[in-house]
């Protein structure tokens, strides 16, 4: 505990969590909160989780052991953490933007990025703002008693961390039964990030939960990844689908991809509170251009370098190449397979044929069998 020149430590701390609040808002977040370390609780359900195999193919939500729910063995000496939440919605979004969503949805030819991953990587985001928020702190450590050095450490989407537990411990909201973070003036379209400290801060207050009777969210989801309120089968999730699994998309899976090429929102936007999220402060998050109302045609006409030159900084770069058009070629199926089914889309259907025929001539072995599902989908 730094010294404080007269002022009793537990005045001194609420300053200084002032000061980090106004710092936080200065950055572009939309809140703070102060966690506790002792997230034991969450442990059972951890475990249980990963041994029921949920985590799938990501060795390393596992690799880390009972780690994650303990910071102060990820970081020695951690005695709290500060959580954060950063509003992602692009700053153009239309008021009425579920529907937006839900009609590109509906739109077989569409290509649908998820909106998280339209702009600029949050993760690179994020983690420069906190950065930044962890420098002003260890300055004013400096300021108020040279001997006590900050000593901490920025996550964010880091898997060593509990990241929805911290945020809902420290008041950032509550858990909805998709397992996201929500919020009453904000939804759940925002990202979550944490700075570990070595210091007492006091604890901000919890949420009190509002999802009541409702549903909505598992109902929803397509691939019933939602197995029961508070748990996701990540080896059923589109997300993880579309993004983390680094082999062949399983075949039961494909259709209800629909024409979702990275991500999946549909939990988010179907959930009620999500009428009040908020739009990003920043401009990072705005719309690049190819990643909002592209045709599934028009992507997967992207040779390697284009795709390399337009998702650079972006989260959809992590997937790389060929993941990319291995998605692709799943939602081209399945707009095929509506194409061909009403008989006035003949054009669509050709073209459709002709662009999976063409990209077959040099495409990988996984991006192959994709292509091959896709053309069998062409209805007789
Ligand atoms: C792995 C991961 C995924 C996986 C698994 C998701 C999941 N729900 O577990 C996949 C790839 C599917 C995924 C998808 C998405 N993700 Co993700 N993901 C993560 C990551 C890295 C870890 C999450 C985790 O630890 N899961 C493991 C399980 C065990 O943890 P848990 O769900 O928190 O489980 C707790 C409770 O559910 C409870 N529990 C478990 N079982 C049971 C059973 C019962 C009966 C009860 C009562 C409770 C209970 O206890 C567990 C332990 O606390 C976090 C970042 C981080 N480091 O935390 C981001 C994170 C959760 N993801 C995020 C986002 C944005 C998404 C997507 C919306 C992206 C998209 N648009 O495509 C989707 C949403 C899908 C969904 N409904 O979850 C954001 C969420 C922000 C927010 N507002 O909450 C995070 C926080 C990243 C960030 N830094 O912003 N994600
Ligand atoms: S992101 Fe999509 S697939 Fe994953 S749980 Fe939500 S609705 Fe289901
Ligand atoms: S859709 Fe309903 S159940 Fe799901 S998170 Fe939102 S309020 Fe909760």
């Amino acid at each position: 505990m730094p010294e404080n020149r007269g002022m009793d430590s537990h005045a001194f701390n609420h300053q200084l969590l002032k000061k980090i609040e106004q710092w936080g808002r200065e950055l572009g977040f939309s809140q703070i909160g102060v966690a506790g370390i002792d997230l034991g609780s969450s442990e059972p359900s951890l475990l249980d989780w990963l041994a029921k195999g949920f985590h799938g193919e990501m060795g390393y939500m596992a690799a880390h052991g009972l780690k994650r729910a303990r910071p102060a063995e990820l970081l020695e000496g951690t005695v709290c953490v500060i959580t954060a939440r950063m509003d992602y919605l692009p700053k153009n979004t239309p008021t009425d933007w579920r529907e937006v969503e839900a009609q590109r949805l509906a739109a077989p030819h569409e290509a649908v990025i998820s909106v998280y991953a339209r702009g600029r990587d949050y993760h690179k985001v994020m983690r420069a703002r906190l950065q930044t928020l962890s420098e002003k702190l260890a300055a004013e450590m400096q300021i108020i008693d040279p001997k006590n050095a900050l000593a901490s450490r920025v996550f964010v989407d880091s898997a060593p961390v509990l990241e929805v537990e911290l945020a809902s411990r420290s008041g950032l909201g509550w858990r909805g039964k998709h397992t996201l973070l929500l919020n009453r003036e904000a939804g759940s379209m925002f990202f979550l990030g944490e700075i570990f400290v070595n210091f007492e801060l006091p604890k901000t207050a919890t949420q009190e939960p509002h999802c009541g009777s409702c549903t909505a969210c598992i109902d929803v989801c397509p691939t019933a990844a939602i197995v029961a309120p508070f748990e996701v089968d990540a080896r059923r999730c589109i997300s993880y689908l579309t993004i983390e699994n680094k082999g062949p998309i399983p075949v039961e899976f494909r259709a209800a991809m629909g024409n979702r090429i990275y991500g999946c929102d549909d939990c988010q936007t179907v959930c009620p509170w999500n009428k009040f999220a908020k739009r990003a402060v920043i401009s990072d998050f705005d719309v690049r251009e190819g990643m909002e109302d592209s045709t599934l045609l028009e992507l997967f006409s992207w040779s390697e370098e284009e795709f390399l030159k337009r998702t650079e900084g972006s989260a959809i770069r992590r997937i790389a190449y060929e993941r990319w058009q291995r998605n692709i070629a799943v939602a081209l199926g399945n707009q095929l397979r509506s194409a061909s089914q009403a008989t006035s889309d003949k054009a669509s259907t050709s073209a459709i044929v002709a662009a999976l025929t063409a990209k077959r001539l040099h495409s990988s072995e996984l991006v192959i069998e994709h292509i091959d599902w896709a053309l069998a989908q062409l209805a007789p």
